[in-house]
């Protein structure tokens, strides 16, 4: 598709004012499904409509879940759904528990019956309700790629939704609930775009659509090619989905928009525990060990080359943690080409996702915390968001650049705050491979305790 790659650096934001429908919602017939962006809390239809419904964190979806003919808004929130029947904000119409924490929600049609109930994707498998109501699945099957984005639609209109898999532009789609290949494969779109899908022109089928950065490119067809509809819709970083679909990426919470954390959003005496992992993983059999047996969170940053030598211990930390992205090979973004920087975050994000099978997003963080405007509103384009650190324990230099546990600890302690964030790494020193942070790390943990703070990950703040 022609690619106006310009439009992926301008970070600005296309205020969508109430009332302000398109020409093209506007003329598509009454059965059109509309783009519908969530910025925090707050749900903006193409339309105009616009209404606040759930807590920022949440997965957005849409569904007719009362079979009146018309979509409302519903979340996911860490295997429970908070559906409502109303375009208003408001308590949820229907709450219960189906799938759970780090599932992907979908929604659907699954059986034709003018409904649109709930599903979720855990790695390839596709678990699906015929009701809104916990219980087990009616429908369960696999299908598609580890690290792809699962998509639903009704591909071939016969009033049933299908289920597909998007991994980078690469559209595999299936119109059965059933194990078994593709149906249906073309490319659309690019890495580091996030699939959309719904009937744009209300032709009673389901069809390809990419958000990129604010740019919405839509395609009227099961096939690639250029774009039928392109707009540009709602700000970098917002959740992006349709009326009948779910998101398939997480916002970027806005305290992360064109800027970046260096301590969490919080008073609460809260401290955060992050490792970047970019060269060895000396350091990393000695953390997990204290991290479980203290039972304590903490969040990995990974790059790609990092991920590619070492992707089972890269599964062993997603099983239990947050992972972010940390870029492809660890260089300083800001010396680098608009192009450079995307390839560099979107090559991380295509071989750790593959790698964990799930979704890094929005966790970044830039190599050497070297960032300046461009690159960061780079990041917040392809729905990353920039977390810095308050401490960095030094721990890397190690005991050739004179650090010791003690400097660690003495850094560390000095920082102490509501919501530090303590930057420490996985690997040994390179030359006296001295492993200063996972050293420190037991004593650390008990000492900062004892001030009376406990640990969060990162994904508490989303
Ligand atoms: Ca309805
Ligand atoms: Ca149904
Ligand atoms: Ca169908």
């Amino acid at each position: 598709m022609p690619l106006l790659v310009t439009v992926l650096l301008v970070a600005v934001a296309v205020a969508v004012l109430p009332g302000q429908a398109t020409g093209a919602a506007a003329a598509a017939a009454a059965t059109a499904d509309l783009p519908v962006i969530v910025q925090g809390r707050t749900w903006t239809l193409r339309n105009g409509t616009r209404f606040s419904y759930g807590r920022p964190g949440d997965i957005h979806v849409m569904g007719d879940w009362d079979r009146d003919g018309v979509a409302t808004p519903g979340v996911f929130r860490s295997g429970t759904w908070y559906l409502r029947n109303q375009l208003a904000g408001g308590n949820a119409d229907i709450v219960f528990g189906f799938g759970r924490a780090g599932d992907v929600p979908v929604v659907g049609d699954w059986n034709g019956d003018g409904r649109t109930t709930i599903g979720v994707v855990r790695g390839t498998t596709w678990l699906l309700r015929n009701s809104n109501a916990a219980g087990n699945p009616h429908v369960r099957f696999t299908f598609g790629e580890r690290g792809g984005a699962p998509v639903t639609g009704d591909w071939n209109g016969d009033g049933r939704t299908g289920v597909g898999m998007v991994r980078d532009s690469a559209w595999r789609l299936r119109n059965t609930l059933s194990a078994g290949p593709a149906e249906i494969a073309f490319t659309y779109g690019r890495a580091g775009d996030r699939p959309v899908t719904g009937d744009w022109n209300g032709n009673g089928c389901a069809a390809p659509g990419v958000v990129r950065g604010c740019s919405w490119y839509l395609r009227h067809h099961l096939a690639g090619g250029n774009a039928d509809v392109v707009f540009t819709f709602g700000a970098c970083g917002d959740a992006a989905l349709s009326t009948s679909s779910a998101q398939t990426a997480r916002g970027v919470p806005t305290s992360l928009r064109g800027t970046e954390w260096t301590r969490l959003p919080t008073s609460e005496k809260v401290v955060a525990l992050t490792f970047d992992a970019g060269a060895n993983a000396d350091g990393l059999p000695k953390i997990l060990q204290t991290l479980e047996e203290t039972g304590t969170p903490a969040t990995f940053f990974l790059t790609g080359a990092w991920t590619e030598a070492e992707p089972e211990l890269a599964q062993q930390v997603a099983a239990r943690y947050p992972v972010g992205n940390h870029t492809m090979t660890h260089p300083d973004l800001t010396k680098l080409s608009d192009a450079a920087v995307r390839q560099e975050i979107m090559g991380a994000d295509t071989v750790i996702r593959d790698a964990i099978g799930r979704e890094l997003r929005p966790w970044f963080r830039f190599p050497y915390g070297a960032r300046d405007t461009r690159t960061i509103s780079a990041a917040n384009c392809l729905n990353y968001g920039s977390v810095r650190w308050s401490v960095d324990t030094l721990g890397w230099k190690g005991t050739s650049g004179g650090q010791s546990t003690t400097t660690v600890r003495t850094r560390v302690l000095n920082d102490l705050g509501p919501g530090s964030i303590v930057l420490m790494h996985v690997g040994s020193h390179p030359t006296d491979h001295s492993t200063l942070d996972a050293d420190a790390l037991r004593d650390l943990i008990t000492r900062i305790e004892a001030r009376g703070y406990r640990f969060v990950d990162l994904d508490a703040y989303l």
